[in-house]
């Protein structure tokens, strides 16, 4: 299990942290995920078959590209 926390400058509203929990969510192998609005970071929980480069490129694909990887 591997965790990992990004900045997604992105994050502007409660919306947001809806779609990028519920989209991140459905990735296969994630076991949690949670966006905060007020720091603009997402904190998620990974196994296999997921991996950061899944995570990133699907954050970027729903147009909320992570920008920083902080190490747990
Ligand atoms: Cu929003």
């Amino acid at each position: 299990m591997t965790t990992v926390t990004y900045t997604v400058p992105a994050i502007h509203c409660g919306h947001c942290i809806h779609t990028i929990e519920m989209e991140v969510g459905e990735l296969q192998g994630i076991q949690s995920v949670k966006a905060d609005q007020n720091t603009k970071k997402v904190q998620i929980t990974f196994d296999a078959p997921a991996s950061e480069e899944k995570i990133k490129a699907l954050l970027a694909e729903i147009n909320y590209p992570a920008e920083g990887l902080i190490s747990l």
